[in-house]
């Protein structure tokens, strides 16, 4: 059977998304299919493939089709179906099928197979958006070792990245600042910037997606760029009224052990007038006990030049504490799984204890992310938390709207 080309994967899937119909493809990968190429020539690997589609063809119904469309990957169009969730009975009856060896040229072998399913008109409007809602859910497949992932829901993430792009270089994305209040002197000492999107055509895109996206997709180094120069702009007409305020910018876990940033830093800071002790640089637990060695070094880098480092959404990830004892950080940023309902569950008060105690202990900085009511703000101070954060002190606003509110 020869290879299909993608119009004519394209023409197998007419007809697929007409309306009030439902229908599906499932990617049938091959995995390890190169290895076997190596091991018994290209003559028994291909044969092989072709046994495979053979009898995947012999388990579905009468109008299925299937198609040849890579060296390792086969097509699976499951027309009139009477929902997604039979094409995945679909997929499952395949994948039991090769529970079995399949004979190829006199010896027997069991394929491996990751398989990925996209429905119309659940996950994908058009054949096209099918065909890429099926690759990513076979990619993920084969990235986690599955025999079946089923696509997500509607999902163009494919497309938002370029607008992202475009986004970055328009300039469409803007900053809000969140005060961060001293517990004791109930006094603003800092803000943390955070990005926002708002397209013209989407409307409001939530931080976690683009964030997300940017880290995936290489454009975290340009979101980051972005942001310290916008913000410090912006933070150095914050700070013309109020000298002392300092200014937290989040640093992806993709660029914080960059080269080159601690100098893209100290450049923004120059440009905009902020002296580095005014600058905060966020990184989360996570990100720095990945490689807590390497990121040791990259902090004690930034530190250097003057500007502070906070662990931030700390309580998620798991330190350890041999570790955090070698980062040059100032301040320890409790998480706001904890904060929010602590005032609710004795024990997730403990944590909150433990770990301010933790930070102090540390000669850290105390501070408290999303304090959402009072009773949370006089239990804090009761622990002698530093600082806090959230939205009963005051929500992420804009430029104008901070100096509006809070000068
Ligand atoms: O990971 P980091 O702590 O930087 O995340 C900050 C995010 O938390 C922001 O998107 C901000 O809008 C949100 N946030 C800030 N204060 C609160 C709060 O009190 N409650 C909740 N649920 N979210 C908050
Ligand atoms: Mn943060």
């Amino acid at each position: 059977m020869r290879s299909a080309s993608y119009q004519a994967a394209l023409e197998a899937c007419e007809g697929l998304c007409t309306a009030g119909k439902t229908s599906a493809l499932l990617l049938v990968h091959v995995r390890r299919y190169r290895q076997l190429t190596a091991l018994l020539g290209f003559p028994v690997a291909d044969h092989l493939l072709d046994n495979i589609a053979v009898r995947i063809r012999e388990t579905l119904r009468p109008g299925d089709i299937v198609l040849r469309t890579g060296d390792s990957d086969l097509l699976v169009v499951l027309p009139d179906l009477i929902n997604v969730a039979h094409g995945e009975l679909a997929a499952q009856r395949i994948a039991r099928e090769f529970e079995h060896p399949v004979a190829v040229d006199g010896r027997l072998m069991t394929p491996l197979l990751s398989m990925g399913l996209c429905g119309f008109p659940d996950h994908g409007q058009t054949p096209q958006a099918l065909l890429r809602g099926a690759t990513a859910a076979v990619d993920q497949a084969m990235a986690n070792g599955r025999r079946l992932v089923v696509a997500g829901p509607f999902n163009d993430d494919a497309l938002l990245v370029d607008e992202l792009r475009d986004a970055l270089s328009n300039n469409e994305l803007t900053v809000a600042f969140q005060p961060l209040v001293h517990l004791r002197e109930r006094r603003i000492v800092a803000v943390e910037a955070l990005a926002r999107w708002h397209s013209p055509q989407r409307g409001p895109i939530a931080p976690q997606r683009f964030v997300e996206l940017a880290e995936q997709t290489g454009l975290a180094l340009d979101l980051t760029r972005w942001s310290i120069n916008a913000t410090l702009r912006e933070f150095s007409q914050l700070r013309a009224r109020s000298p002392n305020l300092r200014c937290a910018i989040n640093l992806s876990p993709k660029v914080f052990t960059q080269s080159g940033l601690v100098e893209q830093v100290s450049a923004a800071l120059q440009i905009w007038g902020v002296p580095a002790e005014s600058l905060t640089l966020e990184v989360t637990e996570t990100a720095v006990m990945e490689d807590p060695e390497f990121s040791a070094l990259a902090l004690k880098q930034l530190h250097s030049t003057g500007v502070r480092i906070a662990i931030d959404d700390f309580g998620q990830g798991n330190s350890s504490f041999t570790y955090l004892q070698h980062f040059p950080a100032s301040e320890l940023k409790i998480d706001q799984i904890f904060v929010t309902p602590m005032v609710r569950d004795r024990r997730t008060a403990q944590l909150v204890r433990a770990m301010i105690d933790l930070a102090h202990h540390l000669d850290m900085v105390a501070v408290a992310e999303g304090v959402e009511d009072a009773a949370v703000c006089d239990a804090l101070l009761d622990m002698h938390c530093d600082a806090a954060q959230g939205y009963h002190l005051g929500r992420p606003v804009d430029q104008a709207t901070f100096a509006a509110t809070y000068f």
